[in-house]
């Protein structure tokens, strides 16, 4: 609905709307951009000194009447977020007043303002490319700080950069090959077919770093679900508690204490984690209660990126560490599992070799949640797998749209670089060339159809 909206008064219009979150707060933020935002603020505000600012305080008013004291900010164009005249108008958060004073800018000339249109306006007036106007969305919605750096890095134009430096490559590329082409019998060797084969390669190695950054970019900002599994008593409420540093889950010698799914979202080392301890899975159950319990564990694993699935190193194995093994051995193939041999405090009978014949395990931990040894492991191995292997690393943000182009990119130069090798094709690699810089530019925002953008935009909230 929004999209035509947004194409039909793009230009023209002045635009308003609430940019900090709805509610009760001490302070909330009015946006308004476009030619006559400067007119339309001066109509509903009354400055208290008189004096002409770039910063001033006063009242907005209807009529005779105040309606809040504000402190507006008046930014001229084009050096602004969205490249035209701004005011940032800022109220006591109040949702009456708020309401009010959108009504008052309404009723003045401005309209309100469609979902992501300021953001939008600053890429079209080009204050932003399209990857750095796309990352401002994840920046808001990161879940930990090395996710909210990684959106950062995109905002502040690194990813661009990256970007931009294998479509000049590619250019310069495009211009040898296609003088070659132009001038094939002259004698003065414009690139020879080593410098292009080069060219070529390290166009695809940088933009293989670009697409290897898809998972842990992936896992930065959608997050990573785990789920604890294993027979009751092996210790699944006690990992819960322990990873957390809280008694979050009950936790009692009764088999069969944790009837529900318990969830609980950390930072692990970066990654916005949801671990989910479960019901213990066995042979029977006491009651109905726990017969739900058990299908609930069942979901948990098989929505689970990752499974921890616990043992009790006490114990021998038994037939409820075998019903377990049946049922993640059919349903949760593509889980990444960490054995953990849990109680290792205690004196053990079964090790690594026991369990491993059970399943397709990627890691194995000796744990007591008791003494605390191996969390730490733990949030390691699941950070690894990731791909985050130190806390220090930046990161930046490659996103599905990003991931899809890249690939078209790395397979384009990959037939250009066959081309190359097979030394009369130069055309054929000229026109690979062009179709990996026409993707690369997608990226970038250029020559994006409206209907692409008008979608990318209209997933962001109103007031961005
Ligand atoms: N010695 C020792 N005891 C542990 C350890 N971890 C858990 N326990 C004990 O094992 C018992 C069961 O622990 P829980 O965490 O409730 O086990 P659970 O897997 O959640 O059990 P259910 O909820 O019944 O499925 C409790 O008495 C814990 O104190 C450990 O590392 N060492
Ligand atoms: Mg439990």
């Amino acid at each position: 609905m929004y999209n035509h909206i947004i194409m039909k008064y793009l230009s023209e219009d002045t635009i308003a709307a609430l940019s900090t979150a709805a509610g009760q707060a001490a302070i909330a933020v009015v946006r308004v951009s476009g030619a006559q935002s400067f007119e339309i603020v001066r109509k509903i505000f009354c400055s208290s000194s008189g004096v002409e600012k770039q910063v001033m305080h006063g009242y907005i008013v209807d009529g005779g009447n105040k309606v809040d004291e504000t402190l507006c900010a008046f930014f001229k164009a084009p050096t602004t977020y969205t490249g035209e005249n701004l005011v940032e108008i800022s109220l006591h958060g109040n949702p009456v007043i708020i309401n009010k004073v959108l009504n008052l800018l309404y009723k003045n000339g401005a309209r309100a303002a469609a979902p992501g249109e300021f953001t939008y306006r600053a890429f079209l007036n080009g204050k932003k490319d399209l990857a750095e106007a796309e990352a401002v969305c994840a920046l808001i919605t990161s879940k930990t700080e090395t996710a909210a750096r990684a959106a950062l890095n995109n905002v502040a134009g690194e990813f661009s950069a990256k970007v931009t430096k294998i479509k000049d490559s590619l250019i310069t590329l495009l211009a040898y090959l296609e003088a070659s082409l132009d001038y094939p019998e002259d004698d003065i060797p414009f690139m020879s077919a080593k410098q292009k084969k080069e060219m070529i390669s390290l166009a695809m190695a940088e933009n293989k770093k670009l697409l290897d950054t898809y998972k842990i970019s992936q896992c930065l900002q959608k997050g990573l679900k785990a789920a604890i599994i294993g027979k009751p008593n092996a210790g699944k409420s006690s990992l819960l508690n322990s990873i957390l540093g809280k008694n979050r889950a009950i936790v009692t010698e009764i088999a069969g204490t944790t009837t529900d799914t318990i969830e609980e979202t950390i930072d692990c080392r970066g990654i916005p984690l949801t671990i989910i301890d479960t019901a213990g899975l066995r042979t029977r159950a006491e009651n109905s209660i726990e017969i739900l319990g058990q299908e609930r564990s069942k979901e948990a694993a098989n929505k689970a990126d990752i499974l921890v699935w616990i043992f009790d190193s006490s114990e021998s194995l038994d037939k409820n560490d075998l019903i377990i093994a049946q049922y993640l051995n059919e349903s949760c193939l593509n889980a990444y599992i960490i054995g953990v041999l849990n109680k290792c405090d205690l004196p053990s009978k079964i090790n690594e070799k026991d369990i491993k014949i059970l399943g397709k395990f990627n890691a194995f931990l000796n744990v007591s949640t008791k003494s605390g040894k191996g969390i730490n492991e733990i949030m390691n191995t699941i950070a690894n797998y990731a791909g985050i292997s130190d806390l220090n690393n930046e990161y930046l943000l490659v996103n599905s749209r990003y991931f899809a182009l890249l690939t078209e990119v790395q397979n384009d130069i990959l037939k250009a670089q066959q081309a190359v090798e097979s030394k009369s094709e130069d055309e054929i690699a000229c026109f690979e060339i062009k179709n990996a810089i026409t993707a690369l530019e997608e990226i970038l925002g250029i020559n994006v159809p409206h209907d692409i953008l008008d979608t990318i935009f209209g997933t962001f909230c109103i007031g961005k």
